[in-house]
């Protein structure tokens, strides 16, 4: 019934699904609470023919105990989420795992374009394959990202593998992930960057190995024919 997230076709997607439907529950759990005895109070002790409001001088230390109280719950059900989500953070943002496949990503209002290495694995040399718009990857390999951009800050966000990350000019932002199925996915800009910004979308492609390797193929022919 919550579910109105996009697809997850990451390996780390339900982590961070997991800590959203936590916070649901926990914020759903005081919205009903909390609205419910708002209608209750609001009936119960609603004006009433005959029956005098009576005025309340109000108990300091009554009250402050539901607040204590209530601010400990809380503070409480902050700690668990931040120690559910100190792993996730770290998976995805901080213990890079070594790439099968590394890609350069450029960002400038309003494009992308993706930079491989080519045949020698090496950037910045003859063969490196430039590519607009279009990111492809092999599935169930672990791509490794240097996020780049030539002018404002973006953000790199594909949101069917859970992956967003801001990019600032003038420095190199690492990123990765996995992906657990072939198909066309969304790539889009989630910072406004400008005038453009909801045309700076591109193009998640995943190929199977062979799919990926004759993409890479056609494309180096392609380049330097
Ligand atoms: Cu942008």
């Amino acid at each position: 019934m919550f579910n109105n997230l996009p697809q997850n076709i990451s390996t780390y997607g339900a982590d961070i699904d997991g800590i959203l439907y936590l916070i649901y529950a926990i914020v759903g759990f005081f919205f009903v609470t909390m609205e419910g005895y708002l209608v209750y109070a609001v009936v119960r002790y609603r004006r009433r023919e005959g029956v005098r409001a009576v005025y309340q001088t109000g108990e300091t230390w009554r009250e402050m105990r539901w607040v204590v109280g209530l601010v400990a719950v809380v503070v409480f059900l902050d700690f668990l989420i931040d120690f559910r989500g100190a792993d996730t953070w770290a998976k995805v943002k901080q213990d890079f795992p070594s790439g099968d496949v590394e890609i350069l990503v450029k960002a400038k209002q309003f494009a992308w374009t993706f930079v491989y290495p080519g045949a020698d694995g090496q950037f910045d040399t003859k063969d490196d394959l430039t590519v607009p718009r279009i990111l492809h990857v092999p599935v169930h390999r672990k791509i490794r990202l240097t996020l780049t951009s030539e002018d404002v800050i973006h953000s790199f966000c594909l949101p069917e593998v859970r992956l967003k990350q801001d990019i600032l000019p003038g420095r190199r932002t690492p990123a990765w992930f996995e992906v657990t199925r072939t198909g066309t996915f969304s790539l889009v800009c989630a910072e406004l960057c400008g005038l453009g910004h909801t045309k700076m979308l591109g193009v998640l492609e995943v190929h199977d190995d062979s799919g990926y390797e004759r993409w890479l193929a056609e494309t180096a022919k392609e380049m330097f024919e």
